[in-house]
């Protein structure tokens, strides 16, 4: 779990997300965004699939980012030829191996996909650039075809083998057995890709790293295909509170919020409400039980620690189930001098206002300014 890394795939998976359109400017924006942020990768759209693409991916390599930059091909010479020509520091190849996919995608066997893939991984060998093989639709595959496969591309050479959960509908402990297994029959890295259609995503790339695997992608805000993969940010949620060291020495997580603010901003999204570390009431306290303890100790009720990003915490204090500890608190911003059994008195006030309707911060500050005048 403690030395994983991230192939950052917002430009390419991030691109299938319904209402993305980058400019060739966004593009190299959100690819130097990502680059401060500190991830492994950057996975690109694959120059075939349009000449704007093409144009974009080598644009990207000449950039200079610290970051590797990878793009993401069918299983194809035609594909593979261009790719090559790009500039890109590896690239990476998929092919559907579920029946579902070679009966109504590709209509391959796995014999044509054993040959096609020796043959892409080697000539993207021979130009000395990293090389992934990935099988689509991992977890609605054979499992013993799918092992051999791997066994194949690994015996060849790759620098990494994927698995990706292309319809989200794997759960973490599928997820941990796959990789298990797949872990005592290659030597290479393993690469973890999982769709969040039933909201597993970030519990299965954890499960995925438990099990063995190095590598996971991850999109910005989690955009991608349907309701997307998982999200850079959740994921550093999960993983700083597993590897809090590694996270913050590795990443850059105070440019976290300005990095899904620009990608929020060109897909026309809003930051989810829910989202971990940037939703807008992730590190908000309410009830009036929680204040006194967050007032006392943070730690009582955060596993995450807002400074880390660049965020601060925030008491709620206009509402009915406040207490007299945020009141207290909220009097000394405003430089009052009130005993505490006038703040107890003055909450009573504010808690039945606030049964009555929606409090806004002024309702508190002037229920707490007439009282302490009429002192
Ligand atoms: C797709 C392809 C993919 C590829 C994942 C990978 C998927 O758009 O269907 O290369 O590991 O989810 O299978 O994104
Ligand atoms: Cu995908």
């Amino acid at each position: 779990v403690n030395k994983f890394q991230i192939i950052e795939s917002t430009l390419r998976e991030g691109e299938q997300f319904a209402n993305a359109f980058f400019s060739t400017e966004k593009k190299i924006e959100i690819a130097k965004a990502l680059d401060d942020f500190g991830v492994d990768y950057i996975e690109l759209t694959s120059p075939v699939a349009s000449e704007q693409s093409r144009r974009d991916c080598e644009a990207i390599c000449k950039l200079g980012l610290k970051a590797k930059i990878l793009t993401h091909i069918r299983c194809h010479m035609d594909d593979a030829k261009v790719a090559v020509e790009t500039g890109v520091d590896g690239v990476d190849v998929v092919i559907g191996t579920s029946k579902f996919l070679r009966q109504y995608s590709h209509g391959k066997d796995m014999n044509y996909i054993a040959k096609s893939a020796i043959e892409v991984i080697e000539f993207v060998k021979s130009k000395g650039l990293e090389i992934r093989f990935s099988s689509e639709d991992s977890f609605r595959s054979d499992i013993v075809d799918l092992l051999n496969i791997y066994k194949t591309v690994d015996k060849i050479g790759v620098d990494r083998v994927g698995i990706a959960d292309t319809v989200g509908c794997a759960n973490p402990r599928q997820v941990y057995d796959l990789v298990r297994s797949l872990k005592s029959v290659v030597s290479c890295d393993i690469e973890c890709h999982f769709h969040d259609d039933t909201g597993c995503a970030i519990g299965n790339a954890y499960s995925a790293l438990e099990g063995g695997a190095k590598l996971i992608d991850t999109c910005v805000l989690g955009i991608g295909e349907r309701n997307g993969i998982v999200p850079l940010g959740g994921l550093m949620a999960r993983m700083i509170v597993s590897a809090p060291e590694y996270v913050k020495s590795k990443y850059n997580l105070k440019k976290l919020r300005d990095l899904e603010t620009l990608v929020a901003e060109a897909v026309e999204v809003n930051l989810p409400f829910n989202n971990p570390i940037t939703g807008f009431c992730a590190f908000t306290h309410k009830a009036g039980i929680h204040a006194k303890a967050i007032l006392a100790n943070p730690s009582t009720y955060e596993i995450l620690n807002p400074a880390d990003f660049g965020i601060t915490r925030y008491i709620h204090f206009a509402n009915k189930l406040t207490g007299w500890n945020a009141i207290k608190s909220r009097v000394e911003q405003l430089n009052l001098q009130l005993t505490d059994d006038q703040v107890k008195e003055v909450t009573q006030k504010i808690k039945q206002m606030g049964d009555i309707r929606p409090l806004g911060i002024d309702d508190v500050d002037s229920v707490i300014k007439d009282y302490h005048s009429a002192l």
